[in-house]
């Protein structure tokens, strides 16, 4: 299969998150990008591309128009300010009994606005990265949309938590959810998503929730122990027209192998049973054992197993990166799944 990489995510550097109540480099770093790339490209997995630019059309059709103008202007706005911080950092939030229908105009206060956490931070190459980011995810669906069985989007920033209109958890431009709504736009009846980084991707479950269109699949650690905390629930099953269209599989801290792989078993066969035209993995390898945020223990020999259970769904598939922060071994793993799929 192709995998789509651009180089401008290595200007999404040097940013930082809260880590157990200091502020530390950001795990979500450019070094993983690049071991994923050299990892597929010593794999032999086919042909590395560059991403065609799109324009933002397609990002405002599961983003709201506000937050897509947003996020190009988040750096002027902060140097605006005169900060000498190299990067962005958000410190107050709308929870409710807070007004959201007085949007700020301060940039301390648009932060809050736009983000659910303080873990998705810009500094001057972010807006390019996440562009590109963007493009990579719909370069690949067009490959997939024009009949090849499978692509890899190498996407970084990765998507799974930004939602309709806030960012959070490292992500901006919710690249998954945009390339499933650009397949539909392009005629397919009905896209699956299938979540399998180690966080429940919030975001992606909110744009769809209310949608029977595109079913959201989510393997992941449980809300009640894990980050993002207020999302992910079994019990979240859809809503209106998306009643009976969402389905989270969440498990235990310490979750193993066989356990994990039950899960992917029972959302296989909602996937099955669904027959979508088209399947989005968002794949995130942080499930990984030694993985320093993550508290699952799948080993490097269960990549490529994995792949080759979503290959036997039979599904024209999409790949879009998402998290993984083993830097060592991230391209082995990814490759590991993307090498499973081919050969199963
Ligand atoms: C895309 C993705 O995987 N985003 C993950 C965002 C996780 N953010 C919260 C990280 C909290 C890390 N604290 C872990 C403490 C380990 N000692
Ligand atoms: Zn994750």
């Amino acid at each position: 299969m192709k995998t789509v990489y651009s180089p401008k995510h290595a200007g999404h550097a040097g940013h930082t998150e809260l880590n157990e109540g200091r502020i530390v480099p950001g795990f979500e770093c450019p070094e993983r990008a690049e071991m994923v790339r050299k990892a597929v490209a010593a794999a032999g997995l086919g042909p590395i591309v560059s991403p065609d630019e799109h324009d933002l059309a397609a990002a405002r059709r599961v983003h709201r128009s506000d937050y897509v103008d947003f996020l190009p202007r988040v750096w002027e706005l902060w140097r605006a300010e005169g900060r000498e911080e190299p990067v962005t950092m958000p410190f107050v939030w709308p929870v409710p009994g807070l007004r959201r229908d007085v949007p700020p105009r301060h940039v301390d206060g648009l932060l809050g606005y736009y983000s659910f956490d303080a873990g998705a931070n810009l500094v001057a190459g972010s807006w390019a990265a996440i562009k590109a980011s963007c493009d990579t995810a719909l370069t690949a669906a067009a490959l997939i949309e024009a009949g090849e069985r499978a692509a890899f989007a190498l996407c970084r920033p990765p998507g799974h938590h930004a939602g309709s209109s806030f960012m959070g958890g490292y992500c901006y431009l919710n690249n998954a959810a945009i390339a499933a709504q650009w397949l539909r736009d392009r005629g397919a009846g009905r896209v699956a998503i299938l979540d399998i980084d180690y966080h429940h991707g919030n975001g992606t479950q909110e744009i769809f929730y209310e949608r029977s269109d595109v079913e959201v699949v989510s393997i992941h650690a449980d809300p009640l122990h894990e980050y993002p905390y207020f999302l992910g629930h079994r019990d979240e099953e859809g809503a209106g027209d998306g009643d009976g269209f969402n389905h989270n599989f969440p498990l235990p801290p310490g979750t193993e192998w066989s356990r994990w792989r039950e899960a992917l078993e029972e959302a296989r066969s909602r996937i099955g049973a669904y027959a979508p035209d088209f399947l989005v993995v968002s794949l995130g390898v942080d499930t990984f054992e030694n993985d320093p945020i993550s508290r699952f223990h799948l080993k490097s020999e269960h990549y490529p197993e994995i792949g080759a259970r979503i290959a036997r769904l039979g599904m024209p598939t999409l790949f879009v990166l998402e998290g993984g922060y083993a830097v060592e071994e991230i391209g082995a793993n990814v490759a590991g799944v993307l090498g499973g799929f081919e050969g199963g």
